[in-house]
């Protein structure tokens, strides 16, 4: 029996380090002779924020492209577009009526994306993103999911729900484990290492995207927060320099004792340079054999509507099984 891996990335703006180094670099790592995976482009979480619609489609078909380009095998996996597995959003449903209020209301995620906004500003979807989150997971009967530091409370509330659903109505959910790297869980922005490194940042100093050229990222590095300390430590007083150790350790599968040896001795400004070295040599593989598929739309098109099929079959068993059981 394989192990099921699901995971979900949202198409609402450039991929970053961050995506790649905390979750998609699992993704392809995970591909194996006892695994199953399903990987999903999460269209229906991003319009919980506003989205052009011309644009949301070209980024959703381009984060596919990027997912190939980084490794994902659409023949060891399945890779997917949400929207166009209807299933996700009839199972959400119903595990919306079994999930509480007060759950959501705790998501530290919401609290933080809702803080800027006036009340009525606040779209339910919004609220509701960690149900839906909860359904893509639950639907596939995953065993891991492959995700940064920042989605394990969303993990523990899948789990919360699927054991609650289970003890209502009977076993139908496999209870979800959280696979989460032991380093580069959370890489924080370059520009406030207090804050994580998100794709959304309007200040595109802050995060580095997985299609920046060479120069743009030397540049971005060069120009990383750090202290004015002079000494390359990792230590919770120094999240700058610690967050480009974290960079440079797991691009590098190194320790993080290993990677602080290999700067014994130099300044800000070298430790700066060969990070952004380490990364650019890592991306270069990853943005030509993107360009490579984005030349090819046919190809791209032909993998996500076997995904969709794939994924469609899958998940129509779960909620059979879920409509039994509810009583539909
Ligand atoms: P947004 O900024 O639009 O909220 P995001 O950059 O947080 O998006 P998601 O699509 O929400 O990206 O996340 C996809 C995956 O990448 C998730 O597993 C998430 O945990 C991981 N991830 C996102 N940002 C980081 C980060 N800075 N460090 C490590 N992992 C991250
Ligand atoms: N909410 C996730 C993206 C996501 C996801 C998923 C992750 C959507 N569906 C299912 C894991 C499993 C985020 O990273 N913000």
């Amino acid at each position: 029996m394989k192990k099921i891996v699901l995971s979900g990335i949202q198409p609402s703006g450039s991929l970053t380090l961050g995506n790649y180094v905390g979750a998609v670099r699992n993704w392809s790592l995970l591909q194996s002779d006892e695994t199953y995976c399903y990987y999903c482009v999460a269209d229906m979480h991003a319009i919980t924020v506003r989205q052009d619609p011309v644009e949301l489609r070209r980024r959703s078909f381009e984060t596919a492209a990027l997912l190939l380009a980084a490794g994902i095998d659409p023949n060891r996996s399945t890779l997917f577009i949400q929207s166009q597995v209807p299933q996700h959003a009839q199972l959400a449903w119903a595990l919306c009526c079994n999930t509480y209020m007060g759950e959501l209301s705790r998501m530290t995620q919401f609290k933080d994306k809702s803080a800027s906004k006036s009340d009525e500003n606040i779209n339910a979807g919004l609220f509701t993103y960690p149900v839906l989150m909860a359904a893509d997971i639950l639907i596939y009967q995953s065993d891991y999911v492959p995700v940064g530091v920042d989605q394990k409370q969303h993990l523990e509330l899948a789990r919360d729900i699927a054991v609650r659903f289970n003890n209502a109505f009977g076993e139908v959910f496999k209870v979800p484990e959280p696979y989460i790297p032991r380093v580069g869980a959370k890489i924080m922005s370059l520009q406030n290492p207090e804050k994580k490194m998100s794709k959304s940042d309007p200040n595109p100093n802050g995060f580095v995207a997985i299609m920046d050229e060479p120069d743009v990222i030397m540049k971005k590095f060069k120009r990383a927060v750090t202290d004015s300390e002079s000494l390359i430590a990792y230590r919770e007083d120094k999240l700058g320099v610690s967050n480009l150790l974290t960079i440079y350790a797991t691009i590098k599968e190194k320790s993080i004792d290993e990677a602080v040896k290999d700067f014994e001795g130099m300044g800000y400004g070298n430790l700066k340079v060969v990070v952004a070295e380490a990364v650019i040599e890592e991306l270069s593989p990853i943005q030509t054999a993107y360009k490579q598929y984005l030349a090819n739309p046919d190809y791209i098109n032909e993998v996500l509507e076997k995904g969709r099929k794939q994924a469609e079959t899958a998940a129509q068993k779960t909620l059979n099984a879920v409509y039994e059981k509810i009583g539909f």
